[in-house]
């Protein structure tokens, strides 16, 4: 990759089929994106589902990556990735293989049919603010503020290091 590039920073999650496994995987794929350099990868958490409860912990993370695509470009190479997985979506806020999501791009603000962009709901889920903090505590969320604040702010919330007993 050359030339000026943006920093990006994405939330990778998983709760089916050997969940730590997809996300290990997604960490390294990323790098070998078109145009695109990982350069920060978070440890991985456990946490337990937002949402419908009927479904496995998740394995969360976080990346961060410099690219040369566009965020329009770069959401559309995510989704392939996540098919590559094996990703089927059909239930809303349901169990998945692989669900990567594009938190920030730059301080970007976006308000499209298919990307909304800060994430809509990254100032509010610790699955994606403590796995984010690890890497990037003093990025600024646009109209939200520190990550590292963010993260502080639900910290109630149950995410705790993938390998603890
Ligand atoms: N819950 C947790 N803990 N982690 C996720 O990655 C996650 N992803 C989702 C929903 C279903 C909202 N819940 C989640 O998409």
């Amino acid at each position: 990759m050359s030339g000026p590039a943006a920093m990006a920073w994405i939330g990778l999650g998983s709760n089916l089929d050997g969940p730590a496994d997809h996300i290990r995987r997604a960490l390294e794929e990323l790098d070998d994106l078109r145009d695109t350099r990982r350069v920060h990868a978070s440890a991985l958490y456990r946490s337990a589902p937002i949402g419908p409860a009927d479904q496995p912990d998740y394995c969360n993370a976080a990346a961060a990556v410099q690219t040369r695509l566009s965020p329009r470009a770069l959401l559309c190479d995510l989704q392939a990735l996540e098919q590559a997985h094996g990703r089927r979506r059909n239930r809303r806020w349901g169990a998945r293989t692989l669900d990567l999501d594009l938190l920030l791009y730059e301080g970007r603000i976006l308000r499209e049919p298919e990307l909304t962009l800060p994430h809509p709901h990254l100032h509010e889920r610790a699955f994606v603010l403590v796995p984010l903090a690890e890497i990037a505590p003093e990025v600024t969320v646009p109209g939200r503020g520190r990550v590292a604040a963010l993260a502080a702010a639900v910290a109630d919330q149950d995410v705790a290091p993938w390998e603890a007993a």
